[in-house]
């Protein structure tokens, strides 16, 4: 298929009068591990898949394993993946209903989400308002405030010069920390320790967010000392209830990607999870959201939390919640964009889950990637392990995308016996051909630290990875 080209979009009759609730074919506009999970939901419902590839993804398994799959373009993002007249063009083509965007790509693209609106297909996620709403790091955070859901201290807006910007950090107090409107996950971030570093940071932060995010807008907050990055699973659907699905600790992370997950927190309290979640109700209350998201909170030692961002999407660590609540959270997403209820029940952790993201990289060589071709594989098996992954032996992992090969979730009864698992589960992963995080996550499982549950964002800025073996 040449894609490109478009011709204006079909009106169908909205999906909700045109027939059964039920979709018939959900096309998936993502690739890897997430693009096979939904296809696994899709077929335990009975709904049809549509697979779309790129030329550099042919063997992969998400191809195989939907009814129908479309090549929509070259290796290059920006070609396939992110090329919405060709995705159109296959959910088309292939009468698909609905369009499940996974994570990354174009999951909160709200021009996406939209143009999926104007073609009469129904886009698996929020609305495009809401999208966009929580995609403006500065317009989320004055809707949080009108929410009563707390926030950091900070500029409550906009900056419009240094000038402005030296006068309220004086106000909020040193360190502060300057955020991108259309920054997130960690992206075009500095921290500032001093008046006297104000300017330079100032402008190293304005041109950032320029060349990376077309828009310079920026803003400054009170800068949380060693904060803990814990994350509340919420649904909502399209009736107003919101309900939320408990937390999960992402605190072990290295430049602002995650590597391991889990839940429930070693720093939660009955009390605590009681406000984070009412106050994550709360924030997908005053959006009317639709959909399963996530409120991202920094909490402090004093277990004082505030809101960081939304995810406005089904997230790579979605997995952990699924094994401690026992649900299936893309079924979920499924039957909330069909128009059914939800119960407006909320839901505490009743296992003990810990997810190891396996990437191809060289852990010892600062993390880089090692595509290549995978020459043995033996994942992990037996009670309480599951992995998530669209690779197996003889599969060549392509340079163009993402590391992720695979994640390997375990359960437990409790931390001490899931931290115990996991390490009896990673020694019998075997990965031959590529080098992957392995290494990392089995020192990681023997850390005392990390054992102990006392940790923060900065935990792995001192980790000793020691030599390879
Ligand atoms: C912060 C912070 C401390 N104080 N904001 C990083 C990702 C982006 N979502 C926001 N981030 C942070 N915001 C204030 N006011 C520290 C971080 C941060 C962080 C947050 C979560 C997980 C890992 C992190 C690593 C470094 C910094």
């Amino acid at each position: 298929m040449d894609g490109g080209r478009l011709v204006g979009p079909v009106h169908r009759l909205s999906f909700a009068v045109n027939r059964e609730k039920m979709f018939d074919k959900v096309l998936i506009a993502n690739r890897g591990e997430i693009a096979l999970r939904v296809i696994r939901t899709c077929r335990e419902m009975g709904i049809k898949t549509v697979a779309i590839y790129s030329t550099a993804d042919a063997e992969s398994l998400h191809v195989r394993f939907a009814d129908e799959a479309v090549c929509v373009g070259p290796p290059a993002s920006k070609d396939s993946y992110l090329n919405i007249p060709r995705i159109m063009a296959a959910a088309e083509i292939t009468n698909a209903d609905a369009i499940h965007p996974g994570y990354g790509f174009l999951a909160e693209n709200a021009d996406f989400a939209e143009i999926c609106g104007e073609y009469g297909i129904k886009f698996i996620g929020p609305t495009p308002m809401q999208i966009r709403m929580m995609g403006d790091k500065i317009t989320a955070k004055s809707t949080m405030i009108n929410a009563g859901v707390p926030v950091v201290p900070g500029s409550g807006g906009l900056i419009a010069d240094v000038k402005e910007g030296i006068g309220l950090a004086k106000g909020i107090g040193y360190p502060v920390i300057i955020k991108a409107t259309a920054g997130g996950g960690g992206k075009g971030m500095r921290i500032i320790w001093d008046e006297a570093s104000f300017e330079g940071q100032w402008n190293m932060a304005r041109n950032e967010a320029k060349a990376a995010f077309g828009n310079d807008g920026i803003y400054i907050e009170k800068y949380i000392e060693e904060p803990r990055h814990i994350e509340i699973q919420i649904a909502g659907d399209q009736y107003g209830t919101v309900c939320h699905l408990s937390e999960r600790e992402c605190s072990i992370q290295r430049r602002h990607q995650k590597l391991v997950e889990e839940s429930p927190s070693p720093f939660m309290t009955p009390e605590l999870r009681q406000k984070m979640g009412d106050a994550a109700i709360k924030a997908g209350e005053a959006i009317n959201y639709e959909g399963v998201g996530t409120i991202e909170f920094l909490v402090d030692k004093y277990r004082n939390f505030y809101f960081m961002e939304m995810n406005t999407r089904i997230q790579v660590e979605h997995t952990v919640t699924e094994e401690v609540i026992d649900h299936d959270l893309i079924k979920e997403q499924i039957k909330i964009a069909m128009g059914e209820k939800i119960s407006g029940k909320n839901y505490i952790p009743e296992m003990h889950a810990i997810e190891c993201r396996i990437n191809a990289e060289d852990v010892y060589k600062d993390f880089r990637p090692s595509p290549g071709k995978i020459v043995s594989l033996h994942t992990a098996k037996g009670h309480g392990v599951r992995v998530d992954t669209h690779v197996y032996a003889g599969y060549t992992i392509p340079p163009y995308y993402d590391s992720m090969i695979a994640k390997l979730i375990c359960r437990a009864r409790t931390r001490e016996e899931c931290i115990t698992k996991m390490e009896r589960a990673l020694e019998e992963f075997i990965v031959e051909g590529v080098k992957t995080t392995i290494p990392f996550h089995k020192k990681l499982m023997k850390d005392e630290r990390f054992r102990s549950g006392n940790f923060h964002t900065g935990f792995l800025n001192d980790f000793d990875l020691g030599t390879e073996d």
